[in-house]
This record gives structure tokens, sequence and C-alpha cells, in this order.
């Protein structure tokens, strides 16, 4: 049978439409799909929960693919050894407590077994706004990236969550949102972002894990936007804290939504 160039446009934007309209509205939302976002996701699916993801870029896996510095191996701690063990990816034993990957095999092994598991990603798609009410944060306004690069004059749309999470890394793009616009006070020492600090791995390791929680009723960090919100230091090529703070999110949200 001759392949039909017009049945294949249908499907796409059948089941395109049906997937989007079936995750306008959901348990939770995440904002970014690097390791953090995306670990958090995989977890939050997997208890059951309906949970869409929304990357800007046309890949999702953010900045794990490179390493450190172009070297496309990343390091994990022995605690988040088990993160990647759950995902099925192989890990090497370099020194005492010091784990590593191949940074390859992580994106695409984390990303597989998380669609696998229930969680919905949207690509190319830019959160540029929230949606609040009575100082919760209740939803994301999205558009296409391709929208925002060619800086096009048109209006977005909006998704409803009854929980949102910001992993867009050190951008922090969501709360910054939150923080420049929706008068809502922080649940930092502040009430404003407190900002990241320069490298110390170890205790930017320790602090993303801290620091990874609720940040405004409706709203939770993980990652190191987690860092860049609550303050402490950047650590690098060394990927432990993403994995365990997207899980320790995800385990929090579980038992709240
Ligand atoms: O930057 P990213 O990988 O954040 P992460 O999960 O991991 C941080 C590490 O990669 C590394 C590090 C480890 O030691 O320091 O930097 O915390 O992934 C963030 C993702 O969010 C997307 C962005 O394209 C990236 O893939 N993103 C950022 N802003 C938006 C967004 C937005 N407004 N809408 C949609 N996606």
């Amino acid at each position: 049978m001759r392949i039909d160039e017009i049945k294949v446009s249908k499907a796409i934007l059948t089941t395109f439409q049906k997937k989007f309209l079936d995750f306008l509205d959901v348990d939770a939302a995440i904002v970014g799909g690097g390791p953090a976002g995306m670990v958090c996701g995989y977890y939050l699916a997997k208890a059951g929960k309906r949970v869409a993801l929304f990357e800007r870029k046309l890949s999702v896996g953010g900045g794990m693919w490179g390493g450190g510095m172009m070297f496309n191996e990343i390091v994990v701690q022995h605690q988040a050894k088990a993160v990647l063990d759950e995902f099925g990816i192989r890990t090497e034993l370099f020194e005492e407590n010091c784990y590593t990957a191949d940074a390859v095999e992580c994106v695409s092994g984390i990303c597989f077994k998380a669609v696998q598991a229930g969680l919905k990603v949207f690509n190319l798609m830019s959160v540029e706004d929230v949606m609040a009410r009575n100082k919760k944060i209740r939803g994301l306004v999205l558009n296409w990236t391709a929208v925002e690069m060619a800086n096009l004059h048109v209006d977005p749309m909006t998704m409803r969550a009854k929980h949102v999470v910001d992993a867009t890394g050190h951008a922090a793009e969501v709360v910054r949102i939150v923080e420049r616009k929706s008068g809502i006070r922080l649940k930092t020492k502040t009430g404003k972002m407190m900002g990241e600090g320069s490298m110390c791995a170890h205790e930017g390791e320790l602090a993303t894990l801290r620091n990874s929680k609720e940040v405004c009723d409706g709203l939770s960090v993980c990652g190191m936007c987690a860092n860049a919100v609550f303050g402490g230091p950047r650590m690098g090529p060394i990927f432990g804290g993403m994995l365990l703070s997207g899980r320790k999110v995800a385990q929090e949200l579980i038992k709240k939504i």
C-alpha cells in the first residue's frame, strides 16, 4: 500500500493535539528537562501522578550531555549512584566515593525510563509566565520557543497544575518571574532570590539537596535552580546533587498532591 502524505500529517496532528489536551490540567508541571527535572518527573510519573515537563530546547538533557568542559563523562558520588542504578545506567568506580558514567547514556537512559513511566515531555516550548491566584502558583504560560526566538508578537497559552517545579538550572527562570511579577514573598531568608555562589563542589552538592523544596505556595525548586534561589555554591560536572534533588522534590510532592 502506498504511503499517503496527508495521512502522515493527520496522524501527527491528531495524536499531538490529544496529548496536549490531555496534559493541560495536571498534578505536576515541571519546567526544564535537565537531569533534575527529568528525574523528578520520572519518580512522580512512576507513583501514578499526571506530570508534564516543558523544555525550551529541541532536546532534553540540559547541561548533562557535555560532561565537564565537553568531555562527555559525568561524576556522581556513592549516594547518587543508586539513582543511576534505578535507571539501569552503568557506572564505573574511579576512586573512593567517585563514580563516572557516560553522559550520553545518562541523558538517554533517564529520558527513556521517565517517558516510559508516563512523564509527558513537551519540547520546543518555553515557559514565559505563571498563572497565580491568591498568592499560589496555579499553572504556566507557554509559547513555542520558535516564537520566542523570532521575537514574534504571538500570544501564549496557559495550562493548569496542582504544583509547579522550577528545574530551569542556573537561570531559575520561573522563580525569577514570580519574584518580578507576582508580589509573592519567597520562602528564602530575604523573601527574594539569594543567588548562586562560586564553585565549591562539596558544599554545593549538600546545598542543592537542602535547598530543593517549596519556595512559595504551589512552586518547588530542584537542581541548580535550588542554589540560585536559596543561595549555595555551584559544583561543576558532579551530578549527584541534581539526581538526588529531583528525587527529593518528587518524594515530597507524591505525599502532597
Ligand atoms: O541546566 P540544566 O541541566 O539544569 P539542572 O537539571 O542541572 C544543572 C547541570 O546541568 C549543571 C550543573 C551540575 O553540576 O551545574 O549546570 O539543574 O537544565 C535546565 C533546562 O531547563 C530548560 C533549559 O533549556 C535546560 O534544558 N529551560 C530553562 N528555562 C526554561 C527552560 C523555560 N523558561 N522554559 C522551558 N525550559
